[in-house]
């Protein structure tokens, strides 16, 4: 979405605006407003415009939904259909973009961690956003940590009893097992001490139904019912950009919200299986396992919830 059209989208935000007060605040001719006034109705937007233009109904999904009354700085770019946001996502950033977020309403494409399918049904959140943090790249991890925590948070909100598993999975803790609501791939380019840049992708099962997703997830919709996709990933984004502001919270916020720790877990490190007590996380996010030979520090890998300790 261009800077005008956000720009009118703001002015909207604020009250009703004749075509002459938009046309000055915005620097630009009347026949320009009413063009871009179209093209928000063309997105979906109701507008009505006897005495002043006035928004009275905000599509559910799109680039100008999501930037409608966003409190975050991230420029929005929407696809009704993508292969991959993350792989559109790399392209933006390798073009110089930052704080843009790439979402799709299906993805033909979708990944997850070492090239894995990532099924990705209408009325998912399939989201991805090109930073350009200023972090080494060990500390970038931190990021995808964020974005565990803000989904968490957004699937709290709407009534769903997330919690996370280390380290990126949003899951519906049931007995000793799980349901998957969420996943987190992120990826980046950089040099040994500074990260070029960082897509973290995002995504979620909002208003899908179980039947569309493989064996063990699970949906906003199957746990809580349908919520508005627009105001979900307003709150992502919202969340996410709060806890970037203060990367010292990150990790005790992950904590807070974890299911892993006090776990038997079994974590497989693409090398070797480690299996033992999840007994802490560090400040840079690897998990701390104690097994039957002492501590083990992992830092990637998939982690296996066998039965709290
Ligand atoms: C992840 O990988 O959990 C990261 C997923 C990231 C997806 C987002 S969507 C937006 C952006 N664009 C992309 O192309 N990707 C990102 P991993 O931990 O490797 O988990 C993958 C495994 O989860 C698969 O092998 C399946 O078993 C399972 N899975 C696939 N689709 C799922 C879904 N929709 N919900 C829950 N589990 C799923």
């Amino acid at each position: 979405m261009n800077d005008t059209r956000r720009a009118l989208l703001d002015a909207l935000g604020e009250g009703p605006k004749s075509g002459p007060e938009l046309a000055e605040c915005l620097g630009m001719s009347r026949a320009a407003v009413w063009k871009h006034i179209e093209g928000l109705r063309d997105e979906g937007f109701e507008i009505e415009g006897d005495d002043g233009y006035r928004i009275t109904s905000v599509p559910d999904h799109g680039a100008g939904a999501v930037a409608y009354g966003l409190d975050a700085p991230f420029d929005v770019e929407y696809h009704d259909e993508l292969d991959s946001t993350n792989r559109r996502a790399r392209e933006l950033a390798d073009e110089g973009a930052a704080d843009t977020v790439v979402l799709a309403g299906k993805q033909t494409g979708g990944r997850g961690r070492l090239e894995r399918a990532w099924d990705s049904p209408e009325g998912g959140l399939w989201m991805s956003l090109v930073l350009r943090p200023d972090l080494p790249p060990a500390r970038v991890s931190l990021l995808t940590l964020a974005a565990a925590v803000a989904v968490t948070d957004a699937a709290r909100e709407a009534g769903v009893d997330a919690a996370i598993k280390w380290p990126n999975d949003v899951i519906v803790p049931d007995g000793e097992g799980y349901r998957k609501l969420a996943g987190v791939l992120t990826e980046l380019r950089g040099e040994a001490d500074r990260a070029a840049w960082a897509v973290v992708g995002c995504g979620v099962n909002v208003n899908v139904d179980v039947d569309a997703l493989p064996e063990g997830a699970t949906s906003v919709r199957a746990e809580a019912g349908d919520v508005s996709l627009r105001v979900f990933c307003q709150r992502v984004l919202e969340r996410f950009h709060e806890l970037r502001e203060s990367p010292d919270t990150i990790v005790d916020a992950w904590r807070e919200r974890a299911d892993t720790l006090g776990r038997e877990v079994r974590v497989d490190t693409g090398n070797e299986a480690v299996r033992g007590e999840a007994v802490r996380v560090t400040d840079a996010g690897a998990l701390v396992v104690r097994t039957d030979e002492g501590e083990r520090t992992v830092h990637a890998g998939d982690c296996e919830h066998l039965r709290p300790t």
